[in-house]
């Protein structure tokens, strides 16, 4: 692989927690566009574990969680020939400049973060630190591997206006040093539904499983919990989030596993029940699914092959990182011998 150094492709960076097994919301909000960049990119992605601990996590679960997080990855299509996979943790400098980043961040920027207020809501028990300065971590992971562009969903727009910001600060005050990253919202891409609550984001870290379709769910399982999704008191197949969210989600998961339009759905579906709908769609998700789920569990199988790509992901990224670090170290006065 030639190194990330060595050419001028433009740099993403993005990471995904690994909060929960991956659903498809991820497959079809991120994963799917990550592959995709792949072309004309050259990607970090990485597994954000050390953002996952700011919301209490059980140790083995979260190593189990790790390894699943890279296997899907993998499945998905992300080629570790291209991209760099790796860990969070195993990469020393994202801690060390998030220090340095988080002595020029105001405790009033800081506060105005809506995901820290969403999850200090959610997490009334556990308001700790780290979920506060939760963006300078996340403006370190992007800032130390000077990233041209980030795919984040709506949700992480905020993140990224504050990592420009501390980049802006950082390059004024000691001298340039870091790239200013553009959020990549991309065009296409849809935002699934949870099963249960429609109005609701599919999340992973939902404790009703009936919401989610994971990634590596089996086929009976997919078709069941697709049978049992709410949905309105009509019969009629029609494309309306905001009357119909339950049946427009369905349309949607039918559309990305089928590539049929909400035209043709709603003519195919037309005078039928549905009973009959949720089970054309619990067939073509399980069909789109399944070499998806087939990877993963070769993938999963060869614990050494994965090592050893997250090794060599990490070393990677290290060397990056580490010219970063070293500059910003060199430019805050921090001495060296
Ligand atoms: P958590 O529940 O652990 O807070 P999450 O499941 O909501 O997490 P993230 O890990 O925050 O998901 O998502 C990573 C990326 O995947 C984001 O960029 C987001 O846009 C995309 N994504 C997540 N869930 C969905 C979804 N239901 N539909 C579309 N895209 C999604
Ligand atoms: N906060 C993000 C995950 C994340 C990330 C990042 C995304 C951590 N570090 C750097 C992009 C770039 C989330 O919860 N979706």
């Amino acid at each position: 692989m030639e190194t990330m150094s060595e050419t001028r492709k433009p740099v993403i960076l993005s990471g995904i927690q690994p909060s929960g097994i991956l659903t498809v919301g991820h497959l079809a909000g991120a994963l799917n566009n990550w592959v995709k960049l792949q072309e004309t990119f050259h990607c970090y992605y990485m597994i954000a574990n050390m953002h996952a601990i700011t919301v209490k996590q059980s140790p083995a679960e979260l190593r189990q969680r790790t390894l699943e997080t890279a296997a899907l990855f993998l499945a998905v299509g992300i080629d570790p020939e291209r991209s760099l996979l790796f860990i969070q943790s195993q990469v020393p400098e994202h801690s060390q400049l998030a220090w340095v980043l988080s002595s020029m961040t105001g405790f009033g920027e800081l506060s105005r973060m809506t995901q820290f207020k969403d999850k200090s809501e959610k997490h009334p028990e556990n308001i700790n630190a780290g979920l506060f300065t939760y963006p300078i971590l996340m403006a370190s992971d992007i800032l130390l591997y000077q990233a041209d562009a980030v795919p984040v969903g709506e949700d992480q727009k905020q993140h990224l206006e504050l990592t420009r910001n501390l980049a802006q600060r950082f390059n004024y005050y000691y001298s340039d040093t870091f790239k200013i990253p553009e959020p990549y919202i991309p065009n296409v891409g849809s935002r699934i539904m949870s099963l249960q609550e429609p109005t609701k984001k599919m999340s992973k870290s939902d404790e009703n499983q009936n919401s989610l379709i994971f990634l590596n769910d089996s086929n009976e399982v997919i078709i069941n919990k697709i049978k049992r999704s709410v949905t309105d008191s009509e019969a009629e197949v029609k494309f309306d989030e905001t009357n119909k969210p339950g049946i427009s989600n369905l349309m949607t998961l039918y559309h990305l596993a089928t590539n049929a339009t909400f035209d043709e759905i709603e003519k195919e579906f037309s005078g039928k029940g549905y009973g009959d709908f949720k089970l054309a769609v619990g067939h073509a998700v399980a069909e789109w699914l399944s070499p998806v789920r087939e990877k993963y569990n070769t993938i999963i199988k060869d614990k050494k092959r994965l090592q050893s790509i997250l090794i060599y992901g990490a070393e990677e990224a290290h060397k990056v990182a580490f010219r970063t670090l070293d500059k910003v170290y060199k430019k805050v006065g921090f001495i060296r011998f």
